[in-house]
């Protein structure tokens, strides 16, 4: 009652006279002061957590879970003949991320809220995000997505920080939104903009002059750095954001009585992949400008950082021109050129360990190792590969700082609140412990071999897949059978998560089911992500996917069989639709190449059987479940290094010797697509899969089709497929983000 009578107060009238707008817009009101009520946490120490992304996704439904008041709410939206998913699709996803990285920010802050861990998120408001996706002609668009536009959680603080950008400085404001815990705290993500920024700017699709910084600054997540203008607004971005951090947290300090000289005792930072790492000489500036001397202010802050690696990819590796630096941060080019001379001392002139390599560019990742005193990867596999590989030269000498963290997931958000039914179930069967402690799931093993039970879940996972149909049929206009296998794919476009394997493997049960070889069980296989805008190689692989889903789905020989489904601007939202209605989780990057993966937790987690490379937190997933719970197929990370250090794979003698890749390559640029696509797209996919294929696709393809096979067959002995599922949910507790949090805070932050 006192619910209802909240509500009707924001109203103004009835629940059931109300709009679904103005009903989402009430319970943001509701929600936001029932959030003002909740103490911010405070401990012995403050970690401020900075990252170019934090992918929140939608807030409203999280934080009615967060508050306790979800299911009170619902109820109270049906009694009045309302739903509450209608209203918590008012509410505009903000786009301020890309994938894994940003969402992994986001579940760490649910974590640390929930944990009662005083922690706040620092990033910039941009305000088309990352670009919105569409698709015409098969290929994919980038429009501005314009999330600020409906009603949100920000709040305009007043609070503004000069800030110098090149030889101007700019005052900054902060908008701050709540992060409310699981029945915790409260803690604050805090996202920089400028009050000048100009959105008319931009024109056709995402273009907009560059170098106009004031109007530009924070419009757009990772704006296209191809020229040397984009270059230069990313570092215009990131030093934006770190200064901005920098002052916040020494007002902080400075507010709690804390002197900057003991900065090491109270705060912590964790610099999230690069794209914070200019923290590091802007705090040792400010250190020197108070009076500290060079050497100890780079103790400080050593013990001050902490610094994640989330890839081994070289391209993502951030160097800098140190003449962009010059342009951008002049003022930081002496410490930057300091700290690199300190090291040259201390490491008898190593090259490997430069923080400025012979062509002057600043290595920014070698900063951040020189000046954390914790460098962590994001899975097992991961940070052994830093160790012994990547990261090497940096491991012969600070050996103690390297450790790993797991990566890990909120199931507040991808079980809670994407699938309810399975949560309330699991509360039925093994209480509510496993919320506050889940490794509690594994009680579910209790239920093995009981088929009432099992066969719950099976019923569930057919209402999931039923509502993902449904979503499928409104946004992509395609029919598909909830009874058919749901396999899905769905993450950032990248040729070495090879989205194109998948394709291929398209093809090669196109061309069987053509032959009269149909499956057994239809199979609907899914795609969604989005392609950066000048990576020409993934927008094709978008394109052959499109033009597969075109050509399969309109022949009456394969769609009874077979349905190919590209979701349009995939995103959290979609992700809470799909992830529950997943029977195969396609995770088959190159081995060694994805640092962890967080998509196969998701699914996991929600009853999917993995089929994917010993790579990332697959293996830790493996090593949970057994070999009889998973399907890994493909070269080991070792075979893979062993590759490339050799340089002995060459996709063409694959195309060579093998009859069946031979045919499914020569069909991208075949009669039956070429009536489609653009023939240059797929000529280019063709020549690159025979002539580079970076990430070896011919190399793993037919171990990757014939493991395939085993999991289609397996599913049809549906009482061994559903201890499967239940397997994998029970043993999910591990890739809890609140583990991976206490982890962090144990070995790294010290908190309380
Ligand atoms: C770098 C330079 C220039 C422009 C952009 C970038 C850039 C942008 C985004 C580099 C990397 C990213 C994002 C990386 C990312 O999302 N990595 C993922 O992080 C997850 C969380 O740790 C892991 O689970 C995934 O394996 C990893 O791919």
């Amino acid at each position: 009652m006192a619910l209802e009578n909240e509500m009707t107060e924001y109203l103004k009238k009835p629940i059931g006279e109300a709009s679904d707008k103005e009903l989402y817009e009430a319970m943001t009101d509701l929600v936001r002061n029932r959030a003002e009520a909740i103490p911010k946490i405070s401990g012995k120490k403050k970690l401020y957590y900075i990252s170019a992304e934090f992918l929140i996704g939608k807030q409203l439904g999280k934080n009615l879970i967060n508050l306790g008041i979800y299911d009170e709410m619902d109820r109270l939206l049906k009694a009045n003949g309302r739903n509450i998913d209608d209203i918590e699709k008012q509410e505009q996803e903000p786009s301020l991320g890309n994938g894994g990285l940003g969402r992994l920010a986001a579940c760490f802050l649910d974590s640390i809220a929930t944990l009662n861990m005083e922690g706040d998120g620092v990033g910039l408001n941009y305000h088309f995000g990352l670009f919105k996706q569409q698709f015409r002609d098969h290929k994919q668009y980038e429009i501005p997505d314009e999330w600020l536009s409906a009603k949100n959680m920000l709040k305009d603080t007043g609070v503004q920080f000069p800030v110098r950008l090149g030889n101007k400085t700019y005052m900054s404001r902060m908008y701050d939104m709540d992060v409310i815990g699981y029945k915790g705290g409260k803690n604050t993500l805090h996202l920089f903009d400028l009050d000048t920024i100009d959105e008319s700017i931009v024109h056709d699709g995402i273009a907009f002059d560059k170098t106009d910084i004031e109007k530009n600054l924070t419009l757009f997540l990772y704006p296209d750095d191809s020229d040397k203008d984009g270059q230069l607004l990313r570092i215009y971005q990131q030093y934006f954001m770190v200064a901005n951090a920098a002052q916040l947290i020494l007002k902080e300090e400075k507010e709690k009585g804390h002197s900057i000289r003991h900065l090491d005792q109270y705060v912590c930072i964790q610099i999230n992949d690069t794209h914070p790492s200019l923290i590091i000489p802007e705090l040792i500036r400010l250190l020197i400008e108070d009076g500290v001397p060079m050497k100890r202010a780079a103790d400080i802050v050593i013990n001050v950082c902490g610094y994640t690696n989330h890839t081994i990819l070289a391209e993502a590796l951030e160097k800098w021109p140190l003449d962009y630096l010059m342009k951008v941060v002049p003022h930081l080019v002496p410490i930057i050129s300091g700290l690199d001379y300190a090291g040259y001392c201390a490491f008898n002139a190593n090259p490997d360990l430069a923080i400025i390599d012979d062509e002057n560019r600043v290595h920014m990742a070698r900063m951040d190792m020189h000046f954390s005193h914790s460098i962590n990867g994001v899975a097992a596999l991961h940070t052994e590969i830093l160790k012994h590989q990547e990261l090497k030269p940096f491991y012969n000498v600070y050996a103690s700082k390297f450790n790993n963290k797991t990566n890990g997931i909120t199931f507040r958000r991808f079980l809670m609140h994407s699938n309810h039914e399975l949560s309330e179930y699991i509360d039925q069967l093994i209480g509510e412990g496993w919320k506050s402690d889940a490794t509690h799931l594994e009680e579910l093993l209790r239920y093995y071999n009981d088929e009432n039970v099992l066969d719950h879940l099976v019923q569930i996972k057919y209402n999931n897949k039923v509502r993902c149909a449904k979503l499928i049929k409104e946004r992509e206009g395609i029919d598909v059978d909830p009874n058919s296998i749901f396999d899905v794919q769905i993450k950032r476009m990248h040729e070495y998560k090879r989205q194109q394997m998948n394709a291929l493997w398209v093809i090669y049960k196109y061309l069987q089911i053509k032959r009269g070889q149909k499956p057994q069980t239809p199979v609907t296989v899914i795609f969604g992500g989005k392609a950066a805008p000048a990576y020409i190689m993934a927008k094709n692989i978008i394109h052959l996917i499109l033009c597969l889903q075109e050509l399969v789905n309109n022949d009456p020989d394969v769609a009874p069989w077979m349905k190919v489904v590209m979701i349009t601007n995939y995103n959290v939202h979609k992700a809470e639709i799909l992830v529950p209605a997943c029977d195969i989780s396609e995770q088959i990057s190159l081995a060694s190449k994805e640092a962890s993966g967080t998509g196969n937790m998701k699914f996991m987690l929600n009853g999917a059987i993995t089929l994917g490379t010993a790579d990332g937190a697959n293996v830790e997933i493996r090593n949970l479940v057994g070999n009889d719970n998973i399907y890994i197929f493909g070269k080991t990370s070792d075979e893979v290094i062993g590759l490339y250090n050799s340089r002995g794979y060459h996709a063409v003698d694959y195309y060579n010797r093998s009859h069946s890749i031979h045919e499914i390559i020569d069909f991208i640029t075949g009669p039956e697509l070429s009536a489609i696509g653009d023939v240059n797209m797929l000529g280019a996919l063709r020549d690159n899969l025979i002539n580079k294929d970076w990430f070896m696709t011919l190399l793993d393809i037919e171990s990757y089709c014939a493991v395939k096979e085993t999991a289609m067959y397996d599913y049809e002995n549906r009482a061994w497929w559903k201890r499967k599922s239940l397997v994998n949910t029970a043993k999910a507790g591990f890739f809890s983000s609140d583990r991976t949090i206490n982890d962090y805070n144990w070995d790294i932050w010290h908190l309380k």
